[in-house]
């Protein structure tokens, strides 16, 4: 029979998920492998042929790992919660579970198409109940522990309690919030549960703190920082502006050291590493506190009231401390919490109005910015620990109030922000070297010498730096200081379709629910939006109440049920752990993960930070999550366009130019659905058919025809060059699917979707099924021994393909087998000996039509997918002829293939009976004849 993809691949699809082939056992003798894909957020959209690229490659990395004996885990799940289900709900009401339930069945009878060997029995799906059980269990673990710097490792709140009731607050050395108390194991004691569990908030993992957000007030909810573009809502176009909320934050800051050395330890793409790198941002400088000219404490000695209460100093951070002596002005943050009591009266209108108008603008734009300089002065002074000198403070927004301490010391003579500010504002500016140039990162001052200095006169970069930090320790004015650009992580939003933080709220405080009533479900409520007083949807839900205080109303953020799952799938059904210890001791880590690499710096950072953290409390066993990792390009579409003519007045008309001739008119650009477009010619019915409004379009046609232009972009449905895959499989089958998607070109890189090529793909896995049938199209196979040219044929691909999968490049594999199946219908093979190899070589590619083979081989159905790789044999591809060059009189006029084992007298003879040498020397008998073996032959007449 001819080549039948359709009922193949149904065949086969169907063995496999009746069958379980794929499911993997969780204790075996085999090695393990563990394979993951970063599962999809189930889209009303269905999957578009860029989607699959990266499971294609896992895939075939998962069965060629089969092949080699291992025990492969290769999951499939769905990250369900998330803001466009419940976009959608609030527009039609419908319940995003509902929704989200008829989009993963889209997707999972998409995937089910392409042939994936999923372990479907181990599905997870993140808004399910008993998933996010767990997700909730995890947040309470968090809760119960804070960061013991001594240990370098999370640690039980218990422990934290013991040792205030024992010590005291003395010889704590936590990751904590700035502002905590300091007292006796007697004043603990004597503090009320309220106090105490207050204190104890400033240490927990997962906290509660007032942070600035992006508030939309019409939207009535908190903003990613990439939902606002210029102070406005992406969506709606409403007003945006910061506010201090409080809102779950997650202390991943603690981490941050251990965040950075673990990247040493894994194989990323470095791009990626260093895009982690460049988000955690350590910088290596001092902190120093500059004491407030009211407090008269004067210059020296200092000695600095610590906590809360009238502040006495201002503290900076720096990364330049040998620079103080440069110091003309001091800059904090708008948003510092010193500027109320710094302004002066004269002052508080300036004040007031500068900071009305930073509110406008988003973080990023502040960071952007780098030539507005703007800023006002708050009537107050400080002191420079090191001379005394009289510093104005200064508000103004390229400080950020979240990095460092929200405040620097201003050297117009080092920092160039510093220098415009201080041109702007007209303020001093004092020289620190004693020349201009400062261009040599490590050593800032190489040909230079302190200037304007008491004690660093004369001294290099390194010892000046030394030098002051010193004299400030000296002082108790400052400190060495690592500093992280990281920020610990917001965990919450004001919405409703994600996990409820398992929390209630009494005295104002928040305590944990009882483990036993977990999952804490999401509640049902009428509409998906915030309350008439602007709390989130959850305030809505009618009897959701905890028996000692009201629960959570945010819910948690779209990272949360991400940052464990590949756990979860070592263990999908357990109810009692959300994995099981002897499961994690078994899988232990993700051996191969493949992804995008939008989630650089969200998920895979988070994920990283919960996988240290479970580490920590033992529950799990590996210090990174991901081993290796790989990014999969984007599959970019390529869109077509049509010109519409447009009329004096500017507005469009009905008239469409062709591509060609758009120089003569005025113009603008429309996208086309590429569907109705082949070769970038316009089908003019179906556009006309397309959209009512074109029903009547006339059109500008070039020789006839209505050209297309073309342009390469991200494949969206907005952009109507969206491909899906369901109609390719219906054309051609998943297998040729499969590898033309492989075929497009390596993995890594981005590319365009060009559906052109794939023809070629199909006709070539119909070639090779050819091998195995006779022209009548009967199965027919010889049992007769192969030949060497057969066996070379065949081992060039084992090698190859071998090869090529190790190091992750399948699309050179896609063309070695095309020459293959070349060279062996050239050779007339239909050898079982050889083709048995080369079915189980192409399995992984090709999953369906090679099951198919291997069965009508006489093989059992489904044990192709642990049938053993074949074994390269060397041997096979040692050359034993050689096509000898010959030259006569010094040209070179044809080749003759001979044996390598011949002796040079057998080569002359048989170099002389050749046809073409014959012709050559037309009958001449040759002046010399030299042969050098294995080289060439040169013949003189
Ligand atoms: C004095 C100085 C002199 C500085 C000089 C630089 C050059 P990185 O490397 O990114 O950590 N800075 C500190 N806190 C800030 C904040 N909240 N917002 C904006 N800028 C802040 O940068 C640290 C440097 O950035 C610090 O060193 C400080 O300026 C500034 F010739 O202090 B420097």
């Amino acid at each position: 029979m001819d080549y039948q993809f359709k009922d193949i691949e149904q065949k086969w699809q169907q063995f496999w998920a009746k069958n379980k082939t794929f499911r993997a056992e969780n204790k075996t003798s085999k090695p393990k492998y563990y394979v993951l894909d970063m599962f999809p957020y189930p889209s009303g959209a269905g999957l578009h042929v860029g989607h699959p690229l990266g499971y294609i490659a896992s895939d075939i990395f998962a069965r060629y790992k089969r092949l080699k004996g291992f025990n492969v885990l290769h999951p499939m799940g769905y990250d369900s919660f998330g803001l466009p289900a419940e976009q959608y709900a609030i527009q039609t009401g419908q319940h995003p579970s509902i929704t989200t339930e008829a989009n993963i069945a889209t997707y999972r009878r998409q995937l089910d198409q392409i042939g994936f060997s999923f372990d479907w029995e181990r599905e997870v799906r993140t808004s399910s109940p008993d998933y996010y059980k767990w997700t909730q269990w995890i947040f309470m673990q968090l809760f119960n522990s804070y960061y013991d710097k001594d240990t370098d490792k999370a640690e039980s709140i218990a422990k934290l309690v013991a040792h205030f009731e024992a010590k005291g607050s003395a010889g704590i050395n936590a990751v904590c919030d700035e502002e905590i108390l300091s007292f006796t194991a007697e004043e603990w004691k004597a503090m009320g549960e309220q106090q105490q569990q207050a204190e104890l908030l400033k240490y927990r993992l997962t906290y509660l703190r007032e942070s600035t957000v992006n508030w939309c007030p019409a939207l009535g909810t908190v903003l990613a920082n990439d939902e606002v573009k210029d102070g406005f809502s992406e969506r709606g176009g409403y007003p945006v502006e910061q506010k201090k909320m409080m809102q779950w934050s997650m202390r991943i800051t603690a981490y941050a050291q251990r965040l950075l050395e673990g990247l040493d330890t894994i194989d990323w793409p470095e791009p990626l590493k260093e895009m982690q790198r460049n988000w955690i941002g350590k910088s290596v400088g001092a902190s120093v506190k500059f004491p407030l000219e009211a407090s008269k404490e004067g210059p020296t000695p200092l000695s600095f009231r610590e906590g809360r209460g009238e502040a006495s100093y201002i503290e900076v951070f720096t990364t330049r401390v040998d620079t103080i002596f440069g110091v003309s002005f001091l800059v904090i943050a708008p948003e510092h919490e010193l500027v109320a009591e710094l302004t002066t009266p004269e002052q508080k209108a300036d004040i007031d109005t500068y900071i009305a108008q930073t509110k406008k603008k988003s973080e990023l734009d502040r960071m952007a910015d780098t030539k507005t300089v703007s800023g006002a002065f708050t009537g107050s002074y400080v002191t420079n620990p090191l001379n005394g000198d009289k510093i104005p403070v200064w508000i103004g927004d390229y400080v950020l109030a979240g990095y460092g301490t929200g405040a620097v010391m201003a050297v117009p003579s080092g920092d160039q922000r510093d220098y415009l500010f201080a041109k702007h504002f007209n303020l001093p500016i004092i020289p620190i070297i004693d020349i201009q140039k400062i261009d040599d990162e490590a050593d800032p001052t190489k040909e230079g010498k302190y200037i304007n200095s008491d004690f660093m006169n004369g001294l290099g970069y390194k010892e000046g730096t030394a030098a002051v930090i010193a004299k400030l320790e000296e002082l108790g004015a400052g400190k060495a200081k690592v500093n992280f650009r990281m920020r610990d992580a917001i965990f919450g939003r004001q919405r409703y379709w994600g996990e409820p933080v398992p929390v209630y709220f009494k005295n104002g405080l928040p305590y944990l629910i009882e483990e036993e009533h977990l999952p804490l479900l999401l509640p049902e409520i009428d509409k998906y939006l915030p309350t008439e007083s602007g709390e989130p949807p959850l305030g809505r839900a009618t009897g959701w109440k905890h028996p000692e205080g009201e629960y959570e109303l945010s819910t948690m953020p779209g990272w949360a049920g991400s940052s464990w799952y590949w756990y979860r799938y070592m263990d999908a059904h357990n109810d009692q752990e959300f994995a099981s210890r002897e499961a994690i001791e078994y899988w232990k880590d993700v051996d191969l993960y493949i992804g995008g690499s939008e989630h650089a710096t969200g998920h895979l950072l988070y994920s990283r930070f919960w996988n240290k953290f479970l580490k920590d409390i033992g529950k799990v066993v590996e210090e990174e999550p991901f081993k290796k990792l790989i990014n999969q390009g984007m599959i970019q579409g390529r869109s077509n366009f049509v010109y519409r003519m447009i009329d004096e007045e500017g507005r469009g008309t009905n008239t469409f130019v062709s591509h060609g001739l758009i120089k003569g008119y005025k113009t603008s650009p429309l996208h086309v659905d590429v569907n109705i477009v082949e070769n970038d010619v316009l089908n003019l019915n179906k556009f006309k058919a397309w959209r009512d409004d074109f029903a009547e379009a006339e059109f500008i046609l070039e020789n006839g025809k209505y050209i297309c232009g073309v342009e390469v972009e991200k494949m969206s449905k907005s952009k109507f060059n969206v491909v899906n895959p369901d109609d390719l499989i219906a054309r051609y089958g998943a297998d040729t699917l499969r590898m033309y998607e492989m075929f497009l070109g390596p993995l890594e890189q981005s590319k365009p979707w060009n559906t052109n090529g794939i023809e070629g793909v199909f006709k070539f896995l119909r070639k090779f099924w050819r091998l195995f049938h006779d022209a009548e199209w009967n199965f027919n196979v010889s049992n007769e021994a192969p030949t060497k040219a057969e066996l070379k044929s065949l081992h060039k691909i084992i090698k190859k393909v071998e090869e090529d999968i190790e190091r992750f490049s399948f699309n050179t594999s896609v063309s070695s087998f095309m020459i293959a199946v070349n060279e062996l219908t050239d050779l007339k093979c239909n050898k079982r000996a050889i083709l048995q190899d080369l079915v189980v070589v192409l399995a992984p590619y090709a999953p369906h039509i090679c099951e198919e083979l291997w069965v009508l081989l006489g093989n059992p159905a489904g044990s192709i997918s642990t049938a053993a790789y074949p074994k390269f044999n060397p041997d096979y591809l040692v050359e034993d002829e050689f096509s000898y060059p010959v030259s006569i009189n010094g040209k070179m006029k044809t080749n003759v293939s001979l044996s390598l084992t011949m002796e040079t007298t057998d080569i002359e003879a048989a170099i002389l009976a050749n046809a073409d040498v014959q012709k050559y020397l037309d009958g001449k008998t040759p002046k010399k004849l030299i042969v050098v073996k294995g080289r060439i032959v040169n013949i003189v007449i």
